[in-house]
C-alpha cells in the first residue's frame, strides 16, 4: 500500500477539528457537511472488509428518518446484514484518527484482521434523496479506489434495496437478481402468487395511500407499482415533488407525534400507512368514523404477521418453532398478547435492529418489529427446504405450502424493508379478509409517552436487562422504581440514544395523562441524577 498515496488522499478529506464520532446504531449520523471524511474512510474500510470476507461489501448514505440537513453512512455485511461489532469498532477509529494518521491505522485494522491487500475488493454503494448525498457518495467512490478497489454505485435506493442487492450478489443468485428488476420481480410474483388464494369477495379494488415521507421510497414505489397494481392500488402522498424530507411526515413522525402526516387526507377508516426517508420502517393507521387517529405500529405488524404465519404452519403440519423479538419500546399489550393469547415466544433485545435480527435467526421462523416499524421475518434454510419440497404436493398441504413459499420469498431477509412490509401486510389483509379496524381491534395498545432529555454526556447512563434498567448513575432506577409504583399498569426505562445526543424516556401506562406524566417525572429524574443541560424538561415538552 502507498502509504503516502493514502495520507495525501485522507488530507483532501481532512476531519474537521475538535470532534469526536461514533459508529451507532445505525452507523454515523450528524451533520452532512461534517461527513466528508467519514465517507472517504467508509470508502476505505469497506474495500478492507471486502477484501477480508472475499465477498461484496455495501456502503449506504442516509440518515434515514432524520432531518434532510443531516447525512450518514452505515456499511452492509456479505449477506445483507449489519456490519459485524469488530468492525464498527474500526470504523470509529479510522473515523476519529487526525487525517496524518489515517494510513498507519488502516495499517493496523489489515493487520488485527489478516486483510491481504492484494486481494480485489467489491463494493456497492446506494444513496438516499438528500441534497448532499451525492457528493458524499462520490467520497465513498474516491475511498474505495483508493485501495484499488472495485465498485458498482446503484445511485438511488432504498436501504432495503442495497442490503438485497449486497445478499444477492454474494449468493451467487440464489435470493435474487442483484438489479432493481430482480427486486421488483421477485418480490412483486411472490405477491400477486400470494394474493391469487384471496376469495375474491369483499374490496375488489384494494387500494392504500402511503406517505413516502418525500424520500426514495417514492421513487422506487411508483417505478414498482406497474407490477402488483392489478390487484393493489397504492397512492403515493409526500412524494417528494414538493415537500422537505421527513419534514412533518413519514413513519417516524406519524409514531412519534401519533398523528397523520401533513397532507395526507384520511376518509374514516381508509387504510394509510407512512415509510421513512430510506424506506426501512412502515408503520399503518387509519381515522375512524368519529375522527379518532389510530395508530398501527410496528407492534401490531408482528403480531399480524406471526398470526398468519403460525396458521400457515398449521396447515402445512410442519412443527417449527416460531419467536418474536422485540424491544423495550414494544407496547407491554402487544407482548402480552403474543405470549398470552397467541402463545407465541418474545425476546427483548437492546434497541437497533441488528440486535432484533441477531437474535430472530436462533428460531426456524424469527419475527422481528421494532415498534417504530422496522423490522422483517426470518425463515432458517431448513425451513425453506422443507416447504419448498412440501410446495410439489398436490392437497391442502401442498397449497398452504405453497402460500408460505411465496411469503418467504415476499419478505425481504435482508433487513426491515417498507415495501416489502407493505406488500406482505397487505396480501395478508386480503387473504384473511380483514379490515383495517378488525386488525387494529386485536388487542388495544396501553398509552404511552416517549421524550427526550438533553444532558451533558449522555454515556454516563448504562444499562442492562435490554435496556430496561438502567445501572448509572447510582439512585436512578431506584428512582424510576418509584415513580412507576405511582401509577396502574406501568413501566418505564431510560439509554442514551445511538443516533442523537440525547436520553431517551419511554413510559406507558394505564391513561395518557397517566403516561404522560410517568414520562415527565422520570424525566426530571434523568435531568437531576444524569447532568441535565438546559431547562429543566417540563410536561408536554421534548416530545
Ligand atoms: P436510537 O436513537 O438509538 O434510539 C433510533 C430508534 C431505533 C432505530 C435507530 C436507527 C427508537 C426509540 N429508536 O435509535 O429503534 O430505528 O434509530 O434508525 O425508535
Ligand atoms: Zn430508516
Amino acid at each position: 500500500m502507498d502509504l503516502d498515496a493514502i495520507t495525501k488522499h485522507s488530507a483532501l478529506h481532512a476531519k474537521p477539528p475538535g470532534l469526536t464520532f461514533h459508529y451507532g446504531t445505525a452507523g454515523f449520523r450528524m451533520k452532512a457537511e461534517l461527513l466528508d471524511h467519514i465517507m472517504f474512510r467508509m470508502g476505505l474500510l469497506a474495500a478492507l472488509r471486502s477484501k477480508q470476507t472475499n465477498a461484496t461489501i455495501g456502503v449506504m448514505v442516509t440518515a434515514s428518518h432524520n432531518p434532510e440537513e443531516d447525512n450518514g453512512v452505515k456499511l452492509v455485511d456479505p449477506l445483507g446484514e449489519m456490519l459485524a461489532p469488530t468492525w464498527e469498532e474500526h470504523a470509529t477509529r479510522l473515523a476519529n484518527a487526525e487525517d496524518g494518521d489515517v494510513a498507519r491505522v488502516l495499517v493496523d485494522i489489515m493487520e488485527k484482521e489478516a486483510v491481504e491487500l492484494p486481494q480485489d475488493a467489491f463494493v456497492v454503494i446506494g444513496r438516499d434523496t438528500r441534497p448532499s448525498s451525492e457528493n458524499l457518495g462520490q467520497s465513498v467512490r474516491e475511498g474505495v479506489a483508493a485501495l484499488g478497489g472495485q465498485f458498482h454505485d446503484y445511485g438511488l435506493l432504498t436501504t432495503p434495496q442495497l442490503h438485497y442487492m449486497v445478499c444477492c450478489r454474494n449468493t451467487g443468485g440464489r435470493y435474487g437478481k442483484a438489479t432493481l428488476d430482480g427486486y421488483y420481480h421477485k418480490l412483486a410474483a411472490a405477491f400477486l402468487e400470494l394474493t391469487k388464494q384471496a376469495s375474491c369477495s369483499g374490496d375488489e379494488n384494494v387500494s392504500v395511500k402511503v406517505d413516502c415521507a418525500n424520500g426514495v421510497g417514492a421513487l422506487k414505489l411508483k417505478e414498482m407499482e406497474p407490477r402488483f397494481s392489478p390487484v393493489l392500488s397504492v397512492q403515493l402522498i409526500n412524494d417528494g415533488t414538493k415537500g422537505k424530507l421527513n419534514h412533518l411526515c413519514g413513519a417516524d413522525f406519524v409514531k412519534s407525534h401519533q398523528k397523520p402526516p401533513q397532507g395526507l387526507e384520511m376518509k374514516p377508516n381508509e387504510r394509510c400507512c407512512s415509510f421513512d426517508g430510506d424506506a426501512d420502517r412502515i408503520v399503518y393507521y387509519y381515522c375512524d368514523v368519529n375522527g379518532a387517529f389510530h395508530l398501527i405500529d410496528g407492534d401490531k405488524i408482528a403480531v399480524l404477521i406471526s398470526s398468519f404465519l403460525k396458521e400457515l404452519l398449521l396447515e402445512v403440519g410442519e412443527i417449527f418453532n416460531i419467536g418474536v423479538v422485540q424491544t423495550a419500546y414494544a407496547n407491554g399489550s402487544s407482548t402480552r398478547y403474543l405470549e398470552e393469547v397467541m402463545k407465541v415466544p418474545v425476546h427483548c433485545t437492546k434497541t437497533g435492529v441488528k440486535h432484533l435480527h441477531h437474535k430472530a435467526q436462533e428460531f426456524d421462523i424469527g419475527v422481528y418489529f421494532e415498534a417504530n416499524g422496522h423490522g422483517t421475518a426470518l425463515f432458517s434454510k431448513a425451513v425453506e427446504v422443507k416447504i419448498k419440497q412440501l410446495a410439489k404436493l398436490e392437497d391442502k398441504k401442498g397449497k398452504a405450502a405453497k402460500m408460505l413459499e411465496n411469503v418467504i420469498d415476499l419478505f425481504n431477509q435482508t433487513a426491515g424493508d417498507a415495501i416489502s412490509d407493505m406488500l406482505v401486510i397487505e396480501a395478508i389483509l386480503a387473504l384473511k379478509g380483514l379490515t383495517v379496524q378488525q386488525w387494529d381491534a386485536l388487542y388495544s395498545d396501553l398509552p404511552n409517552r416517549q421524550v427526550k432529555v438533553k444532558v451533558a454526556d449522555r454515556r454516563l447512563i448504562s444499562t442492562t436487562d435490554a435496556e430496561r434498567q438502567a445501572v448509572t448513575p447510582p439512585g436512578l432506577q431506584a428512582a424510576i422504581n418509584n415513580l412507576v409504583r405511582k401509577y396502574r399498569l406501568s413501566r418505564a426505562f431510560v439509554r442514551p440514544s445511538g443516533t442523537e445526543d440525547v436520553v431517551r424516556v419511554y413510559a406507558e401506562a394505564d391513561s395518557q395523562e397517566s403516561a404522560d406524566s410517568l414520562a415527565h417525572e422520570v424525566s426530571l429524574a434523568v435531568f437531576e441524577l444524569a447532568g441535565g443541560i438546559g431547562e429543566r424538561p417540563q410536561l408536554g415538552f421534548g416530545r
